[in-house]
């Protein structure tokens, strides 16, 4: 079966081509010829996730999946979240989101946070949720060079690390987007 990840972001298809099995063929915007930004306007991640992979099925008619992650910290009354790409301002790069989440978190103690995934499949025009979370907290300066957005400081709950510490391997038995697709493909696999 052809599949389409509706996302613009390479870091986010990197994580998971790992996890697709051969029975599913993973295809990307640039496969399909796609090459402009999807509107993300909804103020949830179930809401960007749906946007994006409904914006992919109107306009191809393609079975298609769609990702929006949050980083969502308590002490920030879980800021960034929906706003996690662009919580520094359009445009912004990731160091600029770090900047901003360490210059908020100075001071304080209360450092719990997660990340979370929802996914949006859309499957011959029928729409699924799957969701995945990882808890952690957030380190008062970067550590690591791996991953991407903001890895270097989110150091998940049991690990003495941060994400960008971590393999790609070591991130996926985890992470938030690999829970979130694992349950994507068990689901998918009870259709065979
Ligand atoms: P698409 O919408 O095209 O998929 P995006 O980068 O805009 O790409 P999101 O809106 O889901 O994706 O992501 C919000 C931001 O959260 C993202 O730009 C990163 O800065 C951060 N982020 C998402 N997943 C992450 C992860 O696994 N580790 C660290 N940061 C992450």
């Amino acid at each position: 079966m052809k599949l389409v990840f509706a996302t613009n972001n390479q870091h986010k298809i990197k994580e998971i081509s790992p996890l697709i099995q051969s029975s599913f063929q993973l295809l990307s915007l640039s496969d399909i010829g796609f090459s402009e930004e999807i509107p993300e306007t909804q103020l949830t991640l179930e809401g960007n996730a749906s946007q994006k992979s409904h914006f992919i099925f109107d306009k191809y008619t393609i079975n298609c999946f769609a990702d929006d992650t949050g980083l969502e910290i308590d002490a920030l009354e879980g800021e960034p979240g929906v706003f996690s790409a662009r919580y520094a301002g359009e445009g912004c790069s990731f160091q600029d989101n770090i900047d901003k989440v360490l210059f908020k978190m100075q001071g304080i103690t209360n450092r719990e946070a997660r990340f979370r995934t929802v996914i949006s499949l859309i499957l011959d025009g029928t729409e699924y949720f799957f969701e995945g979370f990882v808890k952690g907290k957030i380190l008062t300066e970067k550590h690591g060079n791996d991953g991407f957005g903001y890895d270097p400081i989110f150091m998940p709950v049991n690990f003495n690390i941060s994400f960008a510490e971590m393999t790609l391997a070591q991130k996926n038995k985890i992470s938030h987007r690999s829970m979130a697709m694992e349950k994507l493909i068990r689901f998918l696999n009870t259709l065979k």
